[in-house]
């Protein structure tokens, strides 16, 4: 329990407007958080699963309408619609908060208020947040557990500061018209109701880590960024950290916990996951650019995850993991996803609860965007510095997106301000991570489109400023593409484990030991410089996914033209700047 005065006007208020039959405050010890597993067992809002199989698992099915991030009902409440920027929807937060309220009154009704108080990075750190969430969900209690360092030492770590984020999460009855998820980072204050899916409930995670903090970051001189943060030991046993920006679902948790292929592994090389989804990068007192990973665990998409893909993953997976949406195996009560591997259930329920046959049924038995949560520690490649609450230095910032065409396997930025330019450009096919069609090209700045909590084009210049910061201590910025496809539609590069091959190169541009092809974009390797070993490409066919296609990059200027006019006066001179560089040197070389 805690004494601090702000935080109990607050929960009186919200009493008020809720109106539980009671309120339980969840103190993050085993005991309590197992009565709740019990009880949520009792009502069926999750399934204990084969103890001996899946020790500590469970699995939670969520309404039919309620299976991914909701972005047209993502709403950012500043003061003004400039300060939200012409990528978010903006609301005004009188309008919102009557509206919202209006909403959660007295929904409460008959049950408990579940009040979390949970730290966003390790507790203690300098770098660290807290916040306290209001859920009347079970489901979200026990993935807050897991997501985040949640009990009674963050209260004692907040004491009577009154800087902390208010959480309010109602389920409300789940009607997707009324489902809103709305930010006032003006006010540190998250309120989402009418949803149960993790990405619009675990308030800590997108909502907080990302839109709140990324307005925090702007304002005190740091960036919350959509990115991975992975370890690369070399033979010699150095360790250099990578940050890593990718849209949702395009293959970060792969990235963030890779095994290296075979020939690496003898050599003594070893890959340590911080973080899969979310970093905050700070200046640190070496003036290096450093990196937490604000949370505690991982929200993984399920299918496709398998022994090849990713088995670090899978191993996560086997213990006190919350499966979403995923089939059912009734014959040994474990679960199934489409990818896992080729031996589907014949007796089993899919993610609606429907009986369902993988053997003969032609629809998919769990949804594409089902879900693991699982402790980080639970990871067999978790980082020994993972709470270190310094951060690791990074040594190198990657964007990545999911593109057809056009992007070369790999390139690196001229500098800084050319590095946030090729993060500025990036588009991506979307994915099932969210509502809304899948596969169509979008631009998604830095992979923050859907999370950045203010004016995009301040965010770009808030980025120019770091950079400022940094001098020649700023990382180096590259750009990747795995998913380059021939004429009929196939990958070319194999990706997952293989992608250490690129990292390599990366780390080598980092320290100056390789040459690289300067290009109107930036500089791509030669192609004797990606190690080949034993794989299944040759020399011309990688060569043909470095290759920088001028016609196609004059038409993606031209898009990119077309983009930024979106922001206005408020497009940094800088990146002004990059574009007619880029345009200059295209020219040239056509
Ligand atoms: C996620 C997402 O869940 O980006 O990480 O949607
Ligand atoms: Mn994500």
């Amino acid at each position: 329990m805690t004494k601090n005065k702000s935080v109990l006007k607050w929960i009186s208020n919200m009493k008020n407007l809720l109106n539980p039959a009671q309120v339980l405050f969840i103190d993050g010890t085993e005991e309590q958080l197992e009565k709740l597993r019990k009880e949520a067992c009792k009502t069926g809002e999750i399934i204990k699963l084969n103890e001996e199989k899946l020790p500590g698992c469970y699995l939670h099915r969520t309404a039919i309408n309620d299976v991914a991030r909701v972005e047209d009902r993502t709403f950012i409440c500043t003061s003004t619609r400039h300060e939200a920027g012409p990528t978010n929807n903006w609301r005004s937060p009188n309008e919102m908060y009557k509206l919202l309220y209006d909403i959660a009154r007295n929904s409460y009704n008959n049950k408990t208020m579940y009040v979390i108080p949970y730290s966003m990075g390790p507790i203690g750190s300098p770098f660290s947040k807290i916040g306290v969430e209001l859920t009347d969900s079970i489901y979200v209690v026990l993935n807050m557990a897991i997501m985040t360092r949640v009990g009674d030492n963050v209260w004692s770590a907040l004491g009577e500061s009154e800087d902390w984020v208010r959480g309010l999460h109602a389920k409300c009855n789940l009607d997707a018209e009324k489902r809103y998820i709305c930010h006032f980072p003006q006010d540190k204050t998250i309120i989402s109701v009418n949803s149960a899916y993790g990405g619009n409930v675990l308030l800590g995670k997108k909502c907080f880590a990302l839109r709140i903090a990324s307005y925090l970051g702007k304002k005190e001189g740091w960036l919350a960024e959509h990115m991975l943060i992975l370890g690369i030991k070399n033979p010699k046993g150095e360790v250099k950290y990578i940050a890593a920006a990718f849209p949702s679902a395009c293959g970060k948790t792969n990235l963030s916990m890779l095994i290296p292929p075979k020939e690496y592994l003898k050599r003594g090389y070893e890959v340590y996951c911080v973080g899969d989804d979310i970093a905050w990068l700070h200046i640190g007192k070496d003036g290096m650019l450093r990196a937490i990973n604000p949370e505690n665990g991982f929200f993984g998409v399920a299918p496709g995850t398998n022994e090849k893909s990713n088995p670090n993953a899978l191993k996560t997976t086997k213990s006190k993991t919350i499966f979403t949406n995923v089939v059912h195996n009734l014959d040994d009560n474990t679960v199934w996803w489409e990818g896992l591997d080729k031996n589907p259930p014949e007796n089993a329920l899919d993610w609606k609860g429907t009986p369902w046959n993988g053997k003969t049924s032609d629809q998919k038995g769990a949804h594409p965007n089902s879900r693991f949560t699982s402790p980080a520690q639970n990871c067999p490649c978790i980082s020994p510095e993972f709470d270190n609450p310094a951060g690791v230095p990074i040594s190198a910032i990657i964007f990545g997106g999911r593109r057809a065409n056009t992007m070369p396997l790999v390139y690196q930025a001229k500098d800084w301000n050319n590095g946030v330019f090729v993060g500025t450009i990036m588009s991506s096919e979307t994915t099932a991570a969210a509502v809304g069609k899948v596969g169509v090209v979008r631009h998604d700045p830095m992979a923050m489109l859907p999370f950045c909590g203010y004016n995009m084009g301040e965010y770009f210049e808030h980025w120019i400023n770091i950079g400022k910061k940094l001098g020649d201590k700023a990382p180096q910025i590259f750009n990747v593409n795995w998913f380059r496809t021939d004429e009929f539609g196939n990958f070319i590069w194999p990706g997952f484990g293989d992608n250490f091959r690129v990292l390599e190169w990366i780390l080598k541009r980092c320290e100056s030991k390789i040459a690289a092809q300067e290009t109107p974009i930036g500089a791509v390797p030669n192609a004797k410089d990606i190690n080949l070993a034993g794989l299944d490409i040759n020399e011309d066919l990688l060569k043909k996914i470095l290759d920088v296609d001028f016609k196609l990059w004059a038409t993606e200027l031209e898009d990119i033209k077309a983009f930024y006019k979106k922001f206005g006066d408020d497009l940094p001179i800088e990146l002004k700047k990059e574009l007619n560089n880029l345009e200059n040197r295209l020219i040239k070389s056509i």
